[in-house]
Order: C-alpha cells, then structure tokens, then sequence
C-alpha cells in the first residue's frame, strides 16, 4: 500500500513527534509546492519565463518565477492560524500575518524558488523551507525579525521540493529524512524513500571551479588535492558536478554521497559567503546532518551559528561526514 504524505504527518503526530499546527503547515508548505511545481512545469506555455524586472534586497534581479513562488507561499500560507509571521529571499523584512486571520505560534522561512540562474534553461530548480517556533511570549505582542534570530539546531523541521525530472519533497522532523515523489496524476505526494542515509566517504566534489583564483589557500589546497587523483595525497581519483541548484546538489549528495563547497571568496571580501544561512545553509544542514552527514561554514557546525541579520550569509561546506571531516583539516 502506498503511503502518501498526510498519512506520514499523521503517523507521527501519533507518535508524538509532530505537533498539529506543524502537521498543518507542512501539509500547506506541501501543497503550495505543488503549484509552484505545475507554474514552473508550464514554462513558456504559461507566460512565467524571464526577468521580473526588479531586484531584492540582496541587489540581485528577480526572475518572474521567484516572484510568484513567493505570493504563491505568502498566500497558501497566511490564513491557517498556524504563523505568526513569514521570512523571504525575495522580501526585505518579515511578513507579519494579516490582523483578519488568527495568529500562530511559528515561524516560516524559504528560497521560494533557489538556482534562479537554471529557470529559465530548464534545468532543476526547487523551494527551500525551514520552520521555527516563535518564542513563547509572541502571542501576546507584535513579532519583530528579532524573533527569527535563533540558531539553526532549534529548526522544529526543515525540506526542499525538487522541480526536476520528478518533482520530489524531501523532509525532515528531526528524526531522520523522508522523500515524497508527486504523482502527477494523482495530485499527491507518495513516500517512496525512508531513512535516507548520505556515506561517509565519496570521491565526488562539487564547487563553482571558475571562482578558483579568488578562493581562500585551504580551499585551493584542499581541490588540488582532490584533482591530483590516485597518485597524489588522497590516493583516489574524484568526480566533479556543479548544476548551480543546491537544491539538486544537496539531493545527489543524499542519494550517493558527495561534498558541496560554496567557500567566501575574494570577490567579495565582506561577506561571509554567496548563499544565505537562515533559509537555505540552516534547512539544508539540518538534512544534511539527519541524514548521517555534516555540514560547516569551513570550521564551526552551521546549526550553531547565531544569526543576527535576516539576510545573513555564510561559507557553506557540507555532505559525506568524513570528506567534510577531512577539508576542516586543511582549515586548522
Ligand atoms: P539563488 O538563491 O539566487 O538561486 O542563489 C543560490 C544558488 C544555489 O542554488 C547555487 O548553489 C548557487 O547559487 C550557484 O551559484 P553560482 O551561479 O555562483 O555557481
Ligand atoms: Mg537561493
């Protein structure tokens, strides 16, 4: 009997491992997956290609899918009663929940559409969402960003959906990561993957190499090492991808392994890195690790970093525990 998503959040708020109103949002979350899904399926046909012609907040220019993944996320979301506010790659501040709709207790977060370089050239794409719990005296007062400022290990769940060759949901509670596959006649999300499990050893890398003359000298190292193969000092010949969707990078990493780098580099000596840590490195590192792996902002655990900006950025290596074990050597 195939088991479908709301049967699963059922089973485990049996279980005691989920609370109702986050059995909701997550069926929610999933739900609205599946429209950006079916928005991003229709390419062409559905007028959504292209730049939106404006920018975020980060200065980058928004893709008119990123734009409507977002409204399509605030608008799913907002009327359940289950968030007392919501937190955007595409919008600058938090958006508090309308006054007309009864306020929740948690806090949402996502990358409604992450790999904006890949939308228009139809290569994967996906959502990445985290949820946190607000802190308890919410209820009674306005939320502030303040309240967002928790570290990553108190994510109360975390997922992605993969808009690819088959549009998948992957999930976790904190007690282990599930995979969903949408069936795309039926309309529902179908478990077809439990207790996923990254190895601890890979031969395969994944880096933007065309940033190498701007890395920091552990970085540098640490990638020659891996291209000098066999002979050289880590005895085994690696593998390169890159698609530039963590989204897709991280997925493969959960079905075979692998590391994923993207190091703060010189082009920009200010920032701690490209990718943004409290709804895409914080999400993905709770995968990561529930799945058996690791993930570092080079040296320190990126689930214990305390934010102290929405926006924040941070260096992000992550993926099989000993290869993500040995690069933190070349750091110390
Ligand atoms: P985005 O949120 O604007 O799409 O940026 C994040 C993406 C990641 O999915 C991916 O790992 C990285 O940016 C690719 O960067 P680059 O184009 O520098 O290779
Ligand atoms: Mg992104």
């Amino acid at each position: 009997m195939q088991k479908t998503l709301t049967q699963y959040l059922v089973e485990q708020q049996r279980h005691q491992q989920l609370s109702p109103d986050v059995r909701l949002l997550l069926e929610v979350v999933a739900r609205a997956c599946k429209t950006i899904g079916s928005a991003v399926g229709k390419g062409a046909l559905g007028g959504v290609l292209g730049s939106q012609g404006t920018e975020n907040v980060q200065g980058e220019t928004q893709k008119k899918l990123d734009v409507i993944s977002n409204d399509i996320l605030l608008k799913a979301n907002e009327w359940g009663g289950q968030l007392a506010a919501m937190a955007s790659e595409e919008m600058d501040t938090i958006y508090k929940i309308p006054q007309h709709y009864p306020q929740g207790k948690y806090l949402l977060l996502f990358d409604p559409l992450d790999g904006s370089s890949n939308i228009d050239v139809n290569v994967s794409i996906g959502t990445i969402f985290s949820i946190l719990k607000a802190p308890d005296d919410v209820m009674g007062r306005e939320v502030t960003e303040a309240d967002f400022m928790q570290p990553g290990r108190q994510q109360v769940a975390a997922g992605y959906a993969l808009y690819g060759p088959q549009t998948l949901l992957v999930l976790t509670l904190g007690n282990g990561v599930v995979c969903f596959t949408l069936d795309r006649e039926l309309g529902s999300w179908i478990l077809t993957q439990e207790n996923i499990r990254i190895p601890a050893e890979t031969k395969e890398f994944s880096i933007n190499m065309s940033n190498m003359r701007h890395w920091d000298t552990p970085v540098r190292q640490y990638i020659e090492d891996c291209l000098a193969g066999e002979t050289g000092p880590r005895g085994k010949n690696f593998n390169m991808r890159w698609v530039a969707s963590m989204v897709a990078e991280v997925h493969r990493i959960l079905q075979r392994g692998g590391i994923f780098l993207y190091p703060w580099d010189k082009r920009e000596p200010n920032k701690p890195g490209k990718l943004r840590l409290m709804y895409e490195a914080n999400p993905m590192s709770m995968i990561i690790e529930q799945a058996g792996g690791a993930a570092v902002d080079t040296v320190n655990r990126i689930l214990d970093i305390q934010p102290s900006q929405l926006h924040q950025r941070v260096s992000v290596v992550l993926g099989s525990k000993d290869e993500v074990e040995t690069f933190k050597k070349y750091f110390s």
